[in-house]
């Protein structure tokens, strides 16, 4: 899967997920059409990090799905992941391109128009756009809604991949692209789902029949 074709991006949150659960909840994401997936482990330990990347990566592999670690690029070094993702806080492309190498993806968290501009500019291979809606999955971060997704979708999304994220479930779905959006990031509404992978097929479905704006 080349990132420019994805539209949408699973996460493997362990805040959601228990570490035992990693490998089926990874599944059952690409079973159901997750074109990337990320595992993010807010506050774990390194080593756990690096235990549970160690047991995704081959899945992913396996399914030609890039496997990208939030956070930690000298851990996405270390083993070999396709990429990283950083945030705001987290410094320079230029400093995560030199720990994971040239052919990596790196992608960055953008809050605002403003950022997802400054993205593009610094050269990211991608980004997350949000939170849309207010999300337990970031707690404390407010919402933009969606009055600037159309704009980005224009000046950055037409650049590089931009994926809209944030509150994002089967519900909200609809208004998210109807407003512009043409990636999105679904991390909760898919991990605690009953049935995974049927609610990764049924966003994946409505992401493709969706009429290009
Ligand atoms: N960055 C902006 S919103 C968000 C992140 C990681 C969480 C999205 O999670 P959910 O559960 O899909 O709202
Ligand atoms: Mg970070």
């Amino acid at each position: 899967m080349m990132i420019q074709n994805a539209k949408l991006y699973g996460i493997l949150d362990l805040g959601y997920v228990a570490e035992a659960d990693a490998e089926k909840i990874t599944r059952g994401l690409l079973a159901g059409g997750a074109d990337l997936l990320q595992l993010r482990a807010k506050g774990k330990d390194l080593a756990l990090i690096e235990s549970v990347a160690n047991r995704l990566l081959p899945i992913c592999r396996e399914a030609g799905i890039p496997f990208i670690l939030n956070d930690f690029p000298e851990l996405a070094k270390k083993i070999d992941a396709d990429g990283v993702h950083i945030g705001q806080d987290d410094g320079p492309l230029a400093d995560a391109r030199e720990v994971v190498g040239p052919g990596k993806i790196i992608g960055r968290s953008t809050h605002s128009l403003e950022q997802a501009r400054a993205a593009l500019a610094e050269g990211f291979d991608y980004i997350g756009f949000g939170p849309l809606f207010p999300t337990p999955t970031k707690l404390g971060r407010p919402a933009i809604g969606l009055e600037a997704v159309a704009t980005m979708e224009t000046e950055v999304g037409s650049k590089i991949p931009a994926f809209c994220i944030g509150g994002i479930n089967v519900e909200t779905l609809p208004e998210v692209l109807s407003a512009g959006a043409r990636r999105v990031v679904i991390v909760s509404a898919l991990l605690q789902a009953p049935d995974v992978a049927a609610a990764t097929t049924a966003v994946k479905d409505t992401l493709e029949n969706a009429p290009q704006l």
